[in-house]
């Protein structure tokens, strides 16, 4: 059985910068289960165009196609397959990931995916690929986790019982499989740090809920132990020789304990090794402390959602913080001389005039930039995706639609407020930014930025720099200049 994984593009505008760690893990799976070395066709690392990819899959008559991604690919891995049974008509194409998982009955009556993995894909993917390697056209009812077509017919779709979360994460999943993918790209665009910089998932799911955050893996997080962060850390260091690792958990600072005792671990076996990590307001505004320890155990920035200085917004969006520990996080930080990546949404239900200007209000008295101030974007699968469609936002016949749309939460694509036209929306946004960046140039110089940024990455700044494209992506993203 021949069986390619496609991994779509994801921010044309930008370097690939991230692993596809969900189809890496389900590659590395499949080789382990099923003992066949799957073709890994990383679009997203090559940016191959269409006609590239049409030779590569009429090179090869692939059985099975697996497909999947985050939000944003909802378009392209419907074109993929458009063009995928246009070259290899009997092929079947499974989709997963967070850009189908929740909607798919949309996605399937839309394209030309047969199969849809409406979860954790680690036990259903090996499932589904032993039916389907007996007999491609096999009865598909027994296997949970999935919706499909019978007898390829978009009208005639079938969702089977959802399947439960796996729960226990080193021994029921696994590490990416690093060597279908394309990791001299990956490596030489840095996200956070300098160099050569890898993203990692440690954990799965969130305790909080914030309407924006579309979260299927569950409000008891499950984590990776330290053991198996540290022989993914060896292993990354003796391959791929990484000088600094990205958690990009939906919530690294889940379980605190976890973080001592990573930091400890971390500082005996990899002392030189940077990272960075997600982390919450309301976790390091009780402890101080915590941010000292990950602090000397190479730690170089904590990724925050301040989200909105209205302390109305914030209750609106269940973010479960305040702006009192905003604030505290924002003065712990600096007198650690750790920077302040912070990012802020504007556009939530209920925004109105004040409470933009008490957001504003906020960033000029605490000096902040507004670099990552994000649209209101209704992702599929968010409390604020069935808000919009409740309230005819989006058009309930019309989702596909919509989803086509789904981008950057920098481009403006729909209004969730009653208080701004989307011109105001839009208009709105960019003053805010404006007014608050030329505030943020008044209260640090750019060789201030420069002294603190050498003094968290040491010797890593002189032997790498960071091309145009690097700088402009750390400005939108990653806020590493925002002290
Ligand atoms: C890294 C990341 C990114 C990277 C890109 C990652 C990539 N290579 O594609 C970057 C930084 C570019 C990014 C951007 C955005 N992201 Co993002 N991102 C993540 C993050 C942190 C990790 C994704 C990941 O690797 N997860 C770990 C793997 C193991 O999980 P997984 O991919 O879901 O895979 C499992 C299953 O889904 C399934 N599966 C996955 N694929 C497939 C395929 C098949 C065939 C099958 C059968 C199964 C299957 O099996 C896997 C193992 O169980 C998640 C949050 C998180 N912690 O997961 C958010 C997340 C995916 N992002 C999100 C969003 C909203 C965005 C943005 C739209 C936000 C923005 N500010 O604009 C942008 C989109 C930009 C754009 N223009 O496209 C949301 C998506 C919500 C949604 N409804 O889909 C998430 C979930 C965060 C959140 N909780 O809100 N993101
Ligand atoms: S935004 Fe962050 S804290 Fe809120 S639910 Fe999502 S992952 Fe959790």
């Amino acid at each position: 059985m021949d069986i390619l994984i496609i991994n779509p593009p994801v921010r044309l505008n930008d370097k690939p910068r991230h692993i596809p760690h969900g189809l890496a893990i389900i590659s590395r799976l499949i080789k382990r289960h099923l003992n066949i070395v799957p073709t890994f066709l990383d679009i997203n690392a090559y940016r191959y165009t269409e006609d590239e990819i049409k030779k590569i899959l009429e090179a090869a008559d692939f059985d099975i196609v697996l497909i999947g991604g985050i939000a944003s690919t909802y378009g392209q891995i419907i074109s993929l397959s458009n063009l995928i049974k246009r070259v290899n008509p009997d092929s079947k194409i499974i989709a997963g990931g967070y850009a189908v998982m929740c909607i798919p009955e949309v996605l399937l009556k839309n394209s030309e995916v047969d199969i849809v993995c409406t979860g954790e894909g680690e036990i259903t993917v090996i499932e589904l690929l032993k039916a389907l390697e007996k007999d491609l056209n096999t009865n598909l009812s027994g296997i949970k986790g999935i919706c499909y077509k019978t007898n390829n017919r978009k009208e005639k779709i079938v969702c089977n019982p959802p399947r439960t979360l796996i729960d226990n994460l080193d021994e029921q999943s696994t590490l990416p499989d690093y060597e279908a993918v394309p990791m001299n790209i990956y490596l030489s665009n840095p996200t956070v740090g300098f160099g050569k910089d890898v993203d990692f998932i440690s954990s799965r799911g969130c305790p909080y809920r914030c309407t924006f955050c579309y979260q299927p893996w569950g409000h008891k997080p499950r984590f990776h132990s330290v053991d198996f962060i540290m022989d993914c850390i060896a292993l990354l260091k003796k391959d791929y020789d990484i000088d600094f690792i990205a958690f990009q958990d939906d919530e690294f600072m889940a379980n605190e304990r976890r973080v001592y005792e990573f930091c400890k671990a971390k500082k005996a076996k990899f002392p030189d090794l940077l990272w960075s990590c997600t982390g919450r307001v309301n976790i390091v505004a009780r402890n101080e402390d915590i941010i000292v320890v990950m602090k000397e155990a190479g730690c170089v920035s904590i990724s925050y959602g301040f989200e909105s200085g209205a302390q109305v917004m914030l209750n609106r969006m269940r973010k479960g913080i305040t702006v009192e520990q905003i604030e505290d996080v924002i003065s712990i930080s600096r007198k650690h001389e750790m920077p302040v990546p912070a990012s802020f949404i504007i556009g939530m239900p209920g925004e109105t005039e004040r409470t933009c200007k008490e957001t504003l209000d906020f960033c000029l008295k605490n000096n902040l930039n507004l670099d990552s101030l994000m649209f209101a974007t209704p992702y599929q699968g968010s409390e604020i995706f069935y808000f919009a469609l409740k309230t005819g936002r989006i058009d309930k016949n019309r989702i596909h639609d919509f989803l086509l749309k789904l981008g950057d939460a920098r481009d403006f694509i729909i209004n969730l407020t009653d208080a701004f036209s989307d011109e105001e929306l839009i208009q709105k946004r960019k003053e805010m930014m404006e007014v608050a960046s030329e505030n943020y140039k008044n209260f640090i110089t750019s060789e201030e930025i420069y002294t603190k940024t050498k003094n968290l990455f040491g010797p890593l700044l002189e032997k790498y720099s960071l091309d145009e494209g690097d700088l402009q992506h750390r400005a939108k993203h990653g806020s590493m200049s925002t002290f």
